[in-house]
């Protein structure tokens, strides 16, 4: 198959569980999605594939993803993958990496723009990628430009990719995507990148289960453009660690990426508006005026709790999807945290009426 000039349509899943959330993205795009700041996120890929008769041997190729969120919605890390096709006498595939959302939908910017730029010791060059993304109901449309080095000559190759997700319910997703590299050198066996998938987010925990095919072999940028002839099947399930919870809870601070919202401006509506998500509370403070309302949307696909740590007041259990209101009549400073994930924090400062 020549899909010279394909270039793929990319969407994915818009959703609630958050930027890292395989409902949020294709088996083989990464939509942009960052590790929340202190969250150590480790996810793993493993896809299989069986040879022709007689032998049908299976044959396994797992990617390991682990990296660390940084502040300023940053994030660095390595992929290392096994049983890499990627260069010859080279089966162990790592791929060095730093990626930034650089603007986020969730902050108010119009779209998801995000870059990563890395290396890859088996391709023995830099890659990089440059991606967008944007919600429109339940389907999030994703694209992204890639250039990365050529494994097999000291040039460089232009790429790009899109995908599919749709939001089926809170805990399921499909996705699907297309990538490519435009001229490809003539007797290069490659072919465009296809995937499939089913994504679950596993009810009451932070981790979500893809469930996919794919004729791509390792999950590093380089991987997920080249496509082979065999089709694999395959699964990644994502696991966030927050370390944030091990360290001292005040450090966790508020984002610098994320300004404290400000009070609507006087009125009759005196909402604020927020929410739980990523094992979070965004924005992690808040400036309001009394007599405002504050509305915290649970986003997650668990069940979150919003209670004064000196236990003035207390929602009890917020179901996944639910929103919980309190209006602050008081003035003063509120310090708010979860009963099951104590290290979700955020701060109210309620002044006095003018
Ligand atoms: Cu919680």
């Amino acid at each position: 198959m020549r899909c010279g000039w394909a270039l793929g349509l990319a969407v994915i899943v818009a959703g609630p569980v958050g930027a890292q959330s395989l409902l949020d993205r294709p088996p083989n795009l990464t939509g942009g999605w960052v590790a929340g700041s202190g969250t150590l996120q480790f996810n793993f890929v493993h896809r299989f594939e069986r040879s022709d008769p007689p032998e049908r041997k299976i044959s396994n190729t797992p990617s390991f993803l682990m990296a660390i969120g940084l502040p300023m919605r940053t994030m660095v890390g390595f992929t290392y993958a096994t049983n890499s096709a990627l260069s010859p006498r080279y089966p162990n595939e790592w791929e060095f990496l730093a990626r930034m959302a650089v603007f986020s939908e969730l902050e108010g910017a119009p779209l998801d723009l995000s870059v990563q730029a890395g290396y890859n010791l088996s391709a023995e060059g830099f890659d990089a990628e440059v991606s967008v993304a944007k919600v429109l109901g339940p389907v999030r449309l994703m694209a992204a430009g890639r250039s990365l080095a050529d494994p097999f000559a000291s040039g460089r190759e232009l790429g790009a990719a899109g995908g599919i997700a749709f939001r089926l319910s809170r805990f399921l997703a499909i996705g699907g995507d297309l990538a490519t590299v435009f001229d490809r050198p003539a007797g290069r066996l490659e072919e465009a990148a296809w995937s499939a998938g089913l994504h679950v987010a596993i009810p009451n925990t932070p981790h979500t289960l893809s469930l996919h095919a794919t004729n791509a072999n390792t999950a590093t940028l380089q991987g997920m453009s080249r496509g082979g002839s065999d089709t694999r099947f395959g699964f990644e399930f994502t696991v966030p660690v927050t370390l944030a919870r091990y360290f001292g809870s005040r450090r966790a601070g508020p984002d610098s990426a994320a300004p404290a919202a400000q009070a609507q401006p006087a009125g009759d509506a005196r909402v604020v508006r927020a929410t739980m998500k990523n094992l979070a509370f965004i924005p992690r403070r808040l400036e309001i005026v009394a007599g405002t309302t504050v509305a915290w949307k649970n986003d997650d696909p668990l069940d979150h709790t919003v209670i004064a740590v000196d236990k003035s007041f207390d929602s009890g259990l917020i179901r996944s999807g639910a929103t919980w209101h309190r209006t602050f009549t008081r003035p003063g400073t509120y310090e708010i945290t979860c009963t099951p994930h104590p290290f979700m924090k955020v701060t109210v400062v309620v002044k006095p009426a003018p």
